[in-house]
């Protein structure tokens, strides 16, 4: 009898061990992971994304944090490759216990990284991921960025009034870059629609320097609009190409070149491009009144959008914590169960972010209502700034 007491509780003892083995606490200041990319050409975009995660960090934390529980943002670089990116995600799941993650920077990183965070039901926030089938990779992938299916055309619609005789059209795009094929497909698309004719189809890659082929084909076109797909190193030396030999037509730009890290390469050539935005700093929500006045203080210019969408994908993670929080005290969760938890309550709650009122569809695909145009305009061959269109 005493003999099957012991035994029993022996395995008790085991069984107790090896759940203590696994279960895993959630860590405090909470960890929040963000991969994006602070290294490579992508850093161009990715260097944003720092600041405007940065910042949530410290608005939200100066605020209570997580009903009382501050959060810390652990950073790993996801550079601009897939590698990098995968690397960065493991190193947040397996050894930073991160709670979710904000990044990667690009789509062709999100398609390579994402599977794996949601193999791991950690839930990932993509904060500037545009490219059709992100939300889709799996249940634990939402997107905070807005798809270029829905704000791209917003660019050509601008440009045609801008000048209603545009006809012919030059479109150019980064092939071996998923977000910008993703683009270019929406911008031809959208041509079409609007009665205009593709002229010129024009393929690069992100790593080129020389666009002379392209420019020359842009050229004998003889077009009135000519169309950039591609990322901000690369498009910024297009924009610069096409400008010195002569190309004197209006240029829209993509997402991928929606930033002022561009002007130190196309400097004054920059000036005219248009670029659809899924921001504005004019945006009326409280929250973002209150964004901007802070950024504005710290930073002497407005908020691009990169920064914006990190900033509201920090947010989001903090808010939907506060409410998983409110269920059970955040420090006693395990890590796997809440990781399941917030990844629900992300996609069910509203946010009041600086990009307006958004939430989720249940596929993780951001619900969102305003968008924006903006023209870039330069001073000099450094300074220059986004103005917003009507
Ligand atoms: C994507 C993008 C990039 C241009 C953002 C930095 O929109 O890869 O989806």
């Amino acid at each position: 009898m005493n003999r099957t007491k012991l035994k029993v509780s022996a395995a008790a003892v085991l069984a107790i061990t090896a759940s203590l083995a696994f279960a895993q606490k959630v860590e405090s200041p909470v960890p929040i992971g963000v991969a994006v990319a602070q290294t490579s050409n992508t850093a161009l975009l990715g260097q944003e994304q720092v600041i405007g995660a940065r910042f949530a960090e410290k608005f939200l934390n100066a605020r209570g944090g997580i009903n009382g529980t501050p959060f810390k943002l652990v950073f790993q670089d996801a550079a601009g490759d897939e590698n990098s990116a995968i690397n960065a995600f493991q190193n947040l799941i397996t050894k930073e216990n991160v709670v979710g993650i904000v990044g990667p920077t690009l789509s062709q990183q999100a398609f390579a990284a994402d599977p794996i965070a949601d193999r791991a039901k950690v839930p990932v926030l993509g904060p500037s991921n545009t490219a059709k089938g992100v939300p889709q990779i799996g249940n634990y992938i939402a997107r905070v960025s807005a798809p270029v299916a829905v704000v791209a055309p917003n660019a050509i619609r601008t440009a045609l009034r801008l000048d209603p005789k545009i006809k012919k059209v030059a479109v150019l795009y980064a092939q071996n870059d998923a977000f910008s094929v993703s683009e270019t497909g929406t911008f031809q698309e959208t041509v079409k629609a609007q009665g205009l004719t593709v002229s010129t189809l024009q393929k690069f890659q992100t790593t080129d320097t020389d666009f002379t082929t392209q420019v020359t084909a842009v050229l004998n076109a003889d077009v009135d609009l000519a169309i950039v797909s591609g990322l901000a190193a690369d498009g910024g030396n297009l924009v610069k190409q096409l400008r010195q030999l002569g190309y004197k037509g209006l240029i829209i730009g993509g997402n991928g070149l929606n930033t002022s890290n561009m002007f130190p390469v196309c400097q004054k050539l920059c000036d005219g491009v248009i670029i659809a935005q899924a921001y504005s700093p004019s945006q009326p929500s409280a929250a973002n009144q209150v964004f901007v006045k802070e950024y504005r203080a710290q930073y002497k210019k407005d908020p691009p959008q990169f920064a914006a969408q990190a900033y509201a994908g920090v947010q989001v993670f903090v808010e939907a914590l506060r409410a998983v929080d409110r269920k059970k005290k955040i420090g006693t969760w395990d890590l796997g169960d809440l990781r399941v938890e917030l990844n629900k309550q992300i996609l069910a709650g509203k946010y009041n972010t600086p990009l307006g009122l958004i939430s989720f569809d249940k596929e993780g695909e951001v619900v969102q209502k305003d968008f924006y145009v903006a023209q870039i305009k330069m001073k000099d061959a450094k300074t220059g700034s986004f103005v917003f269109l009507k």
